[in-house]
């Protein structure tokens, strides 16, 4: 049976199509699977199709027979666990890898996505109601930047030698820091971090999910024109219901 994602190109999409490449380069056998794009910037996130998938309304989801997932972790952990593999390991150490896939969910990515949103996407809001909210999220994005420079601290990726689903869940949110200007360039542990997960060819393909080559690392200006124009669905910002 096919597997189904349905999915757009955005970090939390990102984490998914880096994920499955991930598990084609360590030699996985995958079913075959199917990418259904969800448009969000057109609402398709609120069909019914979509809403039977993934209940919050939000990209990514994943079908694979009879079983449905929401949630980009959640994602990865199924996949994880239903095709075995080094990116989550069997043994005791695998809470180290769920601790850090947790945080991500829990911080990394509604940090990140609060910054990006009132940084890029939200013209009509005056620039004194923004202020606040821009600096208490750069505050505290700097504060989860200087927790991820420590946890990297002598090693390659987060939860030691081996690359793992808690480094696919943060790879998205953080090498958009441009994007999202969240200066990371005072960590040098995640920098040299973020270049080494760059240097994965499975990363590559997976970014390029929805993307021509050219624009995985720097976006055309009609890339960035056409996401601003939607981005706020991006980064999650979207009232949940339009009925
Ligand atoms: N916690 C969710 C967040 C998912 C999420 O925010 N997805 C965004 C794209 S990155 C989305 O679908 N936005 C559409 C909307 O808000 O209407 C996850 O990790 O899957």
């Amino acid at each position: 049976m096919a597997l189904e994602l349905w999915t757009y190109a955005t970090p939390n999409g990102w984490k998914v199509t880096i994920m499955l490449e991930e598990l084609i380069e360590a030699g996985i056998e995958l079913p075959d699977f199917k990418v259904v794009p969800v448009e969000i910037m057109k609402g398709d996130q609120f069909s019914e199709e979509f809403t039977a998938i993934c209940p919050n309304q939000k990209i990514p989801g994943l079908k694979d027979g009879d079983r449905t997932l929401m949630e980009s972790c959640a994602i990865l952990l199924y996949l994880a666990e239903r095709f075995p593999s080094p990116l989550l390991p069997q043994d005791e150490s695998r809470w180290d890898v769920i601790q850090w896939l947790m945080w991500q969910a829990a911080n990394v990515g509604p940090i990140f996505g609060n910054k990006l949103s009132y940084t890029r996407y939200m013209d009509d809001v005056p620039a004194e109601q923004k202020a606040h909210p821009l600096e208490r999220f750069n505050n505290e994005a700097q504060r989860l930047m200087r927790v991820m420079d420590r946890q990297l601290a002598g090693r390659d990726y987060l939860c030691g030698a081996h690359f793992t689903i808690a480094d696919i869940a943060c790879y998205p949110w953080v090498r958009g820091w441009k994007w999202s200007k969240i200066d990371i360039t005072g960590h040098a542990n995640v920098t040299a971090w973020v270049d080494r997960v760059r240097a994965r060819p499975a990363v590559e393909r997976g970014l390029a999910y929805g993307f021509e080559a050219d624009e995985i690392d720097q976006w055309s200006e009609d890339t960035k024109k056409r996401y601003a124009a939607g981005g706020a669905s991006i980064a999650s910002n979207q009232s949940i219901a339009r009925e």
